[in-house]
């Protein structure tokens, strides 16, 4: 079809893959525009189908005209999407391939446009193949060993096996870390400002976000609602919920409040703890353990003891806010300097700094290996094949029922290719194609 049209629309045979610069004509052979015509035949071509590329002048109207002659040639407009779509059925690329390429032109950093390549040009794929080839390797070394149980040589008792099955875990988390990191830059990261009442959340969330969202007061219990601000950091997303303070009271909305602020702290990515730097007041409650938190010492233009530096406070106070803080945040046992921050919303000292540590959360700027875009669906798949291959590492260290080890292994493959789409599911490839914007 391509071909047929090249030779309608610009009167000559094209050579494959060779720029042609020539009128493009109506079915009068006028000249509609002058421009690049270029031919792709399969399978060497974005689809792997024959393509015609024009290119022209641009304008609307001569773009129109060109674009109805194409059309009554017998070609027909492509569905969103529909490029790609076609290069994954005709094995171009695969699908977390695919998702990159919307996820690039999508992508609001430069971080994430090169997570976006990254995971385009095949190096996420590349390394869920290796994991799948290891997985395959093993589950056929182990059902040979299980064939072969009546014999003399106990193959399963084989510390290899357990060693690889090691291997293949330690090979999930770095892959999670990198897709987990390039899925942040992609979706943004949640972030929930927690800690009592009048500590200065409501004025962070209004510092960060650039607007008056927040009500700002100093009468105790003002914010009873959690409120959500979008906001973009150097073109990083940032969902960040402001919350109710954590207190006792016998109001019932604020007691509604400070409900919803716990339900939200407990879905979120990360919380900022917010304490007072002269006065260490802290919830009752306690943060869950497994939740990764930021203590922020807020107004410390407030603050009586600062240290010889003048930035920071004291130590002996740091100490004492630490000590305090682990009782609300278990994790801040093992607080490293990255993980607190002295601001003053007020005069915006220290406010740079966190913004920095916001993004560092994101992943940002980590220079190390670089991240893989990501989407949830992603993530959640890899997380379920690592959670497989553990519990056949489990069954495997403790000669457990090794048959069910097999069947694990199989589950892990079987989550791992649904990130690359080696099975067919109509649904979700039409809520996958159906994102794209038209032309892609
Ligand atoms: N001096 C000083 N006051 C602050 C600072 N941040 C917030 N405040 C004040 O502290 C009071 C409580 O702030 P708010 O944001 O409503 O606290 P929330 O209850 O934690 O949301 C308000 O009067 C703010 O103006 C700060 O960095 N320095
Ligand atoms: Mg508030």
């Amino acid at each position: 079809m391509a071909v047929n049209i090249a030779k309608t629309i610009t009167g000559q045979s094209l050579e494959t893959r060779n720029a042609h610069y020539l009128p493009f004509l109506n079915d009068k052979a006028e000249t509609l525009d002058v421009g690049i015509a270029l031919l792709f035949k399969a399978p060497h071509s974005y689809t792997g189908e024959d393509v015609l590329e024009l290119q022209g002048h641009g304008g609307s109207v001569i773009l129109d005209m060109v674009l109805a002659r194409v059309l009554e040639c017998g070609a027909r407009m492509a569905r969103p999407g529909e490029f790609t779509e076609r290069a994954f059925l005709n094995d171009k690329i695969d699908l977390a391939q695919a998702e990159a390429v919307s996820d690039l032109i999508d992508s609001s950093s430069e971080s994430a446009a090169l997570a976006a390549v990254r995971s385009m040009s095949g190096e996420f794929s590349k390394r869920i193949h290796a994991v799948q080839s290891e997985l395959t390797a093993l589950r056929a070394w182990l059902e040979a060993a299980l064939d072969f149980s009546e014999e003399e040589i106990d193959f399963l008792a084989d510390p290899q096996l357990a060693q690889r099955a090691e291997s293949i875990v330690e090979q999930f988390d770095s892959l999670m870390q990198r897709a987990q990191q390039g899925q942040r830059l992609r979706d943004g990261l949640t972030v929930v400002i927690a800690g009592v009442t009048n500590v200065g959340k409501s004025s962070l969330l209004n510092a960060l976000s650039g607007e008056d969202s927040a009500i700002v007061t100093d009468i105790e219990g003002t914010t009873r609602d959690v409120l959500h601000e979008h906001i973009t950091l150097d073109g990083v997303p940032l969902h960040i919920i402001d919350t109710a303070g954590l207190r006792d009271t016998q109001d019932v909305v604020e007691q509604e409040g400070i409900n919803r602020a716990r339900r939200a702290i407990e879905s979120a990515d990360h919380v900022l703890v917010m304490v007072e730097a002269d006065e260490l007041r802290l919830p009752h409650v306690q943060l869950p353990t497994n939740l990764s938190a930021t203590l922020v010492v807020n107004k410390i233009d407030l603050a009586s003891e600062l240290s010889s530096r003048g930035a920071e406070l004291g130590e002996q106070k740091m100490r004492e806010i630490i000590d305090r803080a682990k009782l609300f945040a278990p994790q801040f046992e093992r607080l490293t300097n990255n993980d607190l921050m002295c601001v003053s919303v007020k005069t915006e000292q220290g406010m740079e700094a966190l913004k920095k540590h916001l993004l560092t959360l994101v992943g940002h700027d980590a220079q190390l290996e670089g991240a893989f875009i990501a989407r949830r669906r992603h993530l959640d798949a890899l997380d379920a094949a690592r959670h497989a291959s553990m519990a056949a590492l489990t069954r495997l260290k403790q000669s457990d029922m090794p048959e069910l080890a097999a069947e694990e292994l199989r589950q892990a493959q079987l989550a791992l290719d649904s990130v690359t789409g080696r099975f067919d599911s109509e649904d979700l490839l039409g809520e996958i194609f159906g994102s794209f914007c038209i032309g892609k």
